[in-house]
């Protein structure tokens, strides 16, 4: 069933207060009564494809002085702890969703890929173990993992990748529900909404807040539509790569300049000339109301008529398409950032703060133009790395960076451990429950262990697993090839130079190989290489 719900009056800047759930939640009585449960809560927040270099706290955007499309999330860095060296296990949503809430590696877990899988739900869950200690559940937005989601009180999420404006719901019941708005608000009115009216104060609780923002194709809210479009962002360094001594690299299909589309992700779409064109972007465009509609082509159509009047080619091509790209992507952080923001107000004003861990991360990183990219999928830097940025509750000590190599792997066993639940033995991340106390073990993991299976696929990145150890990495590319790159990261952090089979680099390539044959070991990954290597 379908219903338009016009509930929402999608919120903007100086407007938010008036948003659904806020007018309802004026009166404090019931939502100060304190929780009597002493255990902490969770509010784990994650967004999709939001990149360190499109935050802040973690010197974002590149080259772009003035921009901080971030203060909120900064805020979380700042009153809490930023991690330094966060990756994930396999660069692509249903994947990371299935690292996250399992503990385990996509080949553990069965949720390698987004085009073939279907999660397994019976199987357990950081939120089961939860549930079965007194915790009260929630699930809202992004889910994407095929299944219908298990081991939650309440959920209630947007069918696959969700729609931008006036999305759908799928709800519990099985309903599915149009509800006008913007899906970022919609998605933080939700979840406060749930905290304020559905919450049981005699529970702790642990709520999923999990954005569509950013995923392509990058589409703000009509209030920031008018953001940085005087800002000229400087081209990172390898935006022209020729993936020299890198065929892997060469032969994907990410690139700015050749795969970026004008109309679907640029926007660039004029109704008279590109008829053939309609269908694909009314897709994106057509669940507008007329009043969300007219802001749009109010911005976007005197942008239109310059592109098509001073046709460009090239450089200048790829370069236009670029700012545009930043811009986008960048407004869209916006209204993330704001809604976060919503969420931790409502936190602070309801004395939630002291006894709740607040997470803040992405299910992967992104490139913003580096090797002349868009999208992720790779285990170069840019995409392997995630932002990870916590508010532990009061007392536990560490502030600042914390410099330890951590992984998605870890947050299933980090909520238990700090819910006092037993982490099961065959979790394969590790707690993150010393950091935050301020210790660092001296027997913290010593490499991080990466395997991406989609392939062939959308952007056609290869199958590849690797290994690093935080200064250098080690990657296999395989399938229909089999090549390996390896890079020292300290003097290379663009990976550029590939030192695999340099004659001077023998020892280091053998203690690589090493340690990448002990990771997939120790995670009992069937799919390995055979040492050693016949060169
Ligand atoms: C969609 C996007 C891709 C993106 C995948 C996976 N194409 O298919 O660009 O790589 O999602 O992203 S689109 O035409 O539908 O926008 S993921 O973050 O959900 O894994
Ligand atoms: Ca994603």
């Amino acid at each position: 069933m379908t219903m338009f719900d016009k509930r929402s009056a999608g919120v903007c800047a100086a407007l938010a207060l008036t948003a659904i759930g806020q007018t309802a939640f004026a009166a404090p009585s019931e939502s100060k009564k304190r929780q009597k449960d002493g255990r902490p809560n969770i509010v784990y927040i994650m967004t999709d494809d939001h990149t360190g270099q499109a935050m802040g706290c973690y010197g974002g955007p590149q080259n772009a002085q003035k921009v901080n499309p971030t203060p909120n999330l900064d805020r979380i860095a700042n009153e809490g702890v930023r991690f330094t060296n966060s990756y994930v296990a396999n660069s692509l949503s249903g994947p990371s969703r299935a690292c996250m809430i399992t503990g385990k590696h996509s080949h553990k877990n069965g949720f390698t890929d987004n085009s073939t899988c279907v999660f397994d739900g019976t199987q357990p869950t950081f939120p089961k173990y939860l549930q079965n200690a007194g915790y009260q559940t929630a699930l809202i937005g992004k889910w994407h993992l095929e299944s219908l989601p298990t081991g939650f009180d309440h959920w209630e999420i947007v069918p696959g990748q969700g729609n931008y404006y006036n999305p759908d719901f799928i709800q519990q019941n099985g309903d599915t529900v149009q509800v006008h708005g913007y899906l970022t608000n919609l998605i933080t009115d939700k979840s406060i909404d749930w905290l304020e009216n559905e919450r049981d104060r005699d529970k702790p609780f642990a709520i999923l807040v999990h954005h569509k923002a950013i995923h392509r194709n990058w589409m703000a809210d009509t209030c920031d539509l008018n953001l940085y479009e005087n800002v000229t962002f400087d081209l990172p360094e390898t935006f022209y790569d020729d993936y020299e001594g890198r065929p892997a690299a060469a032969e994907q299909e990410m690139s700015i300049i050749k795969d970026m589309d004008l109309t679907y992700d640029l926007k660039m779409y004029r109704p008279q000339v590109d008829t053939r064109l309609k269908g694909m972007y009314e897709n994106f465009v057509g669940r507008m109301d007329d009043e969300q509609r007219a802001k749009w082509e109010e911005f976007y159509n005197p942008i239109i008529d310059d592109f098509y009047s001073k046709p460009r080619e090239g450089k200048e091509l790829a370069e236009w398409k670029y700012q545009r790209y930043m811009r986008d992507y960048l407004k869209t952080v916006a209204g993330l950032d704001r809604n976060v923001g919503r969420l931790l107000d409502y936190l602070e004003e309801n004395d939630l703060m002291d006894n709740t861990l607040i997470v803040y991360t992405s299910d992967q990183g992104f490139y913003m133009g580096e090797h002349g990219w868009f999208d992720k999928r790779f285990m170069y830097d840019e995409s392997f790395r995630t932002p990870l940025v916590m508010i532990p509750p009061k007392g536990y000590k560490a502030k600042g960076d914390i410099t330890e190599m951590v992984q998605n792997i870890d947050y299933a066993p980090t909520f238990l451990d700090m819910a006092g639940v037993k982490v099961p033995e065959d979790m394969q991340g590790v707690s993150l429950v010393p950091l935050l106390k301020g210790q660092h073990p001296k027997e913290w993991r010593d490499a991080i262990y990466y395997h991406f299976h989609e392939f062939p696929a959308e952007h056609m990145v290869k199958r590849h697993y690797g290994v690093t150890d935080g200064r250098y990495k080690l990657m296999h590319f395989y399938n229909d090839i089999d090549q390996w790159e390896m890079y020292d990261l300290e003097n290379d952090p663009n990976e550029m130079n590939n030192l695999y089979g340099k004659p001077e680099y023998a020892d280091l390539q053998t203690r690589m190989l090493g340690i990448l044959k002990a990771k997939q070991v120790e995670y009992d990954d069937p799919i390995r290489f055979k040492f050693p290597i016949a060169e």
